[in-house]
């Protein structure tokens, strides 16, 4: 066993070893995997891993494909988004250029058969990305489907250097025919079962050629219903950008909770979605705060540091209270 595994390898662990369904142990075998420092020393253990959970994976396959059940991942760190698009277009290869995961890249269509999972650091936190198989491949429907419809944010994927408003028509008529659809398109009468999810357009493969018309032609038809950004996974151009927006696009806000007298830890703030209130934060802390809370200092949206404020103050992103009980 290699020396210097942070605790939360061992917790991730310990998650495996009292797993009872497959896909809490996938889970558990890939946090344990994102945690592992990558190095010579570990090469083993990484290579044990990852035939550990293709074997649990094929075999959830295929009891799914016989008992047609959907594959769940279980939400981690601040939100969770799904990547979404046809084949070819880079998901995987995104995927690995966000969090520190090393999905099977290829120049052949369908190559991701199943799921994978990585985290995304941005800034103090840290945000789930799932990379489906293509939209496309009605093989993996078990799997995406319920991912999709459950998914915090969709970004939809399309290879800039050809053709993406075509790859964004198809992708979103497969979404529909899977009764999902943008949180912006006006549904007027939604039939049963309809999900309606945010959804942002990344336009990858921007080192190809085509590149500026493909984004041009992207803003030109889907400007209203979503937000689009040109990256290249290939050549990392503007992933920085790309996490904030996805960051953005989550709707949440980081807040430091912190007792009087007590120095403010900013590395782990409590995630709240945007417009919660001193009495959200304080409930997240500890369930029964929200009935004890008397008031709290704030440091950040007050009219200045250190006002107070009352439980219906509503928090702006990385704001600093203390909590007075
Ligand atoms: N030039 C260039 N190539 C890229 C870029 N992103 C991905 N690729 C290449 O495109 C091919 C497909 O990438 P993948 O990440 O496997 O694509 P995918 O969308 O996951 O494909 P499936 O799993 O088949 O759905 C690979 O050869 C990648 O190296 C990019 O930004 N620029
Ligand atoms: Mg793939």
């Amino acid at each position: 066993m290699p020396a210097n595994l942070p605790p939360q390898y061992f917790e991730a662990e310990k998650r495996f070893r009292e797993g009872k369904s497959s896909e809490e142990k996938v889970e558990a075998l890939e946090a344990m995997l994102a945690i592992m420092p990558k190095h010579k020393g570990t090469d083993h253990l990484q290579a044990d891993l990852r035939r550990k959970i293709a074997r649990i994976t094929e075999e959830a396959e295929r009891k799914a494909a016989t008992s047609r059940k959907s594959f769940y991942i279980r939400k981690e760190g601040a939100g969770q988004i799904a990547l979404v698009g046809l084949p070819n277009t880079g998901k995987s290869l995104i995927l690995a250029s966000l969090a520190n995961v090393h999905p099977e890249v290829a120049d052949y269509p369908f190559t991701t058969k199943s799921p994978n999972v990585g985290m995304m650091p941005f800034e103090n936190i840290q945000i789930q990305i799932v990379d489906l198989p293509a939209v496309n491949m009605y093989e993996s429907r078990i799997w995406s489907n319920n991912i999709l419809r459950n998914a915090d944010l969709l970004a939809i994927v399309v290879d800039l250097s050809s053709n993406p408003v075509e790859q964004a028509d198809t992708t979103l008529k497969e979404l529909e025919n899977m009764a999902i659809v943008p949180e912006t398109s006006n549904v007027e009468h939604s039939p049963v079962g309809l999900r309606t999810r945010k959804m942002f357009l990344i336009g990858n493969m921007g080192d190809l050629d085509f590149e500026e018309e493909g984004i041009k032609s992207l803003n030109g038809k889907y400007g209203r219903l979503f937000d689009s950004i040109k990256v290249s996974a290939e050549s990392k151009e503007n992933l920085e950008e790309l996490k904030r927006q996805l960051f953005a696009y989550l709707d949440i806000i980081r807040v430091h909770t912190k007792s009087p007298g007590v120095k403010v830890d900013l590395s782990d703030p409590v995630i709240l979605k945007q417009g919660a209130t001193v009495k959200d934060a304080a409930e997240a802390v500890h369930k029964d705060f929200k009935y004890n809370l008397r008031y709290a200092v704030l440091w950040g949206s007050g009219k200045f540091n250190g006002q107070r404020v009352g439980q219906d103050h509503i928090l702006k992103d990385n704001d600093v209270i203390e909590l007075h009980i």
